[in-house]
């Protein structure tokens, strides 16, 4: 007899009910919460962000591994196990197998989560930024597996475009290699996270939630619905621009000095931001991912009109 593997996947209660009666949920990720954001913001970001998705006629569904479970959707307990246990990693899609067959406890990126969501029929998804490819990535083939993950799952992802710490001008092309799909919400500007404009041109702009809709319906007419929408939504109220350029550059030295290499490139320079700017990168966070769910929210509640 070999070694039998069951894995273990479990619905919050509100989940369970939105998906069995055919209404609209968002997914959410979860490695925003555990190394995106410090403790204690962490748990009352993540919290408000449900309530903003709720508020807005839709059902959160935030992914994370507790333990080896498999979690679509947490109840408030468990969401404060996400962002207050020190012993929650950083869960990639090549990591999922490992950690729920170990029985260990992760929070999921934007591919994991992408990858979990799908699995669950789930199609819209909103987050902060995007990973994408790191600066220098010539020499570090640093790119993010974000890129990778959307390239071959139906998901339309809500993003202030992708983290200004990349290459962006790189990832653009990466995208439509893959052919990711690629649409401004009211900007042709890109928007560069931290940065309400990252310098690239978007070719495409739409106005509404329901323009969104009908282009995700017709993806799937079309059946260009084996990769993902990007929509990306720029932050409101950007960082102070020279601020941000000095930050970013002493961070990107700092992470060479000290050797941080893999899937510490991107806690390290968040964590550095908002140390550096005195919070001011958290505030502009906070607003992104806040905005990016109540759009994704609208999104999911017009696929249903
Ligand atoms: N957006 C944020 N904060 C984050 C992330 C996105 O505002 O912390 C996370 C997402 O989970 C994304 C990950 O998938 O950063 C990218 O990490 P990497 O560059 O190692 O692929
Ligand atoms: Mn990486």
């Amino acid at each position: 007899m070999g070694i039998v593997a069951t894995v273990s996947i479990q619905y919050s209660t509100e989940v369970s009910a939105a998906l069995s009666s055919g209404s609209p949920v968002v997914a959410l990720e979860s490695t925003i919460i555990s190394h995106g954001l410090p403790r204690p913001s962490n748990l009352l970001v993540a919290q408000e962000v449900e309530e903003t998705v709720r508020r807005r006629g839709a059902t959160p569904a935030t992914i994370a591994i507790l333990n080896g479970v498999i979690h679509i959707g947490l109840e408030s307990d468990q969401l404060s196990e996400i962002a207050n246990r020190d012993d929650i990693s950083k869960a990639s899609i090549r990591d999922l197998a490992v950690v729920s067959a170990l029985g260990l406890s992760a929070a999921t990126t934007v591919a994991a989560t992408s990858h979990i969501a799908s699995l669950a029929g789930i199609t819209v998804f909103a987050t902060g930024g995007l990973g994408g490819v790191h600066r220098g990535a010539q020499d570090s083939f640093d790119e993010s597996a974000d890129l990778g993950a959307l390239g071959k799952l139906d998901i339309a992802i809500v993003c202030a475009g992708i983290k200004s710490i990349l290459d962006v001008g790189a990832t653009l092309e990466r995208l439509e290699s893959l052919s990711i799909g690629l649409v401004g919400y009211q900007t042709h500007a890109f928007p560069g996270f931290y940065l309400t404009d990252s310098g690239f041109t978007l070719e495409y702009r739409v106005e509404s939630a329901s323009e969104i809709a009908a282009i995700i319906k017709a993806r799937r007419e079309l059946k260009t619905d084996s990769t993902s929408l990007i929509v990306a939504n720029p932050v409101k109220e950007e960082m102070d621009r020279t601020r941000h350029d000095a930050i970013l550059a002493s961070g990107l030295a700092g992470a060479r000095a000290q050797g941080i290499t893999g899937k510490a490139v991107t806690p390290f320079l968040l964590e550095h931001f908002h140390r550096a700017s005195q919070g001011e990168s958290l505030k502009v966070n906070i607003e992104i991912i806040k905005s990016n769910s109540a759009l994704a929210a609208d999104i999911a509640v017009a696929l249903t009109k």
